[in-house]
């Protein structure tokens, strides 16, 4: 059976399409969910694709994640991106391969928009490339899942040293 990936997009992205589209384009949340599908499909993984305007929320499909075995996380916090200390504990917790995505690049934004908490728990950062970062994300997560000796749950959100010893100690031992 193929495996998961969860993708989760916080508040707001409901009005995705609608909502500033000089900033965040003209693609609905529904058609993204589409590109989405196909993507992973094509990489041979099935999705979760959910949006919630509630923390809580998005902190209880986080853990749902780990409960089902899901291959990894694909996350766009949006507001709560510099705001949520409980969805980043939940990373924390989870310590599945997570993808923290934007569809504008936030570093080019208001200042208030570039203290992202999720990326202190994010394997990885993918920023700027409008709805393309999904499918960034999903290429990224894909690989991670693949990778011998890559990124798995025992080196997600860890920085490059420790990855680095954690291969060097598989190849000692298959040697
Ligand atoms: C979406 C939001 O809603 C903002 O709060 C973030 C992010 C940026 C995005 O680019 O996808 O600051």
């Amino acid at each position: 059976m193929a495996k998961t990936i969860y993708i989760l997009n916080g508040p707001n992205l409901n009005l995705l399409g609608t909502r500033e589209p000089e900033k965040y384009g003209h693609t609905r949340l529904g058609d993204l969910e589409a590109i989405c599908r196909s993507a992973a499909e094509a990489q041979g993984f099935a999705i979760v694709f959910r949006q919630s305007n509630l923390e809580g929320e998005l902190v209880s499909w986080i853990q749902e994640a780990k409960a089902t075995g899901a291959a990894g996380i694909i996350l766009n916090a949006a507001g709560y991106t510099t705001t949520s200390v409980a969805i980043l504990d939940a990373l924390l917790a989870v310590k599945l391969p997570t993808v923290e995505v934007h569809i504008t690049n936030i570093h080019a934004r208001e200042e208030f928009r570039h203290n992202s908490l999720v990326s202190r728990a994010a394997t990885g950062l993918i920023s700027g490339f409008g709805v393309e970062s999904y499918t960034l994300a999903i290429a990224a997560l894909a690989g991670l899942a693949r990778a011998p000796g890559g990124r798995t749950e025992e080196t997600a959100g860890a920085p490059d040293k420790t990855i680095s010893k954690t291969i060097n100690k598989k190849f000692k031992k298959a040697k």
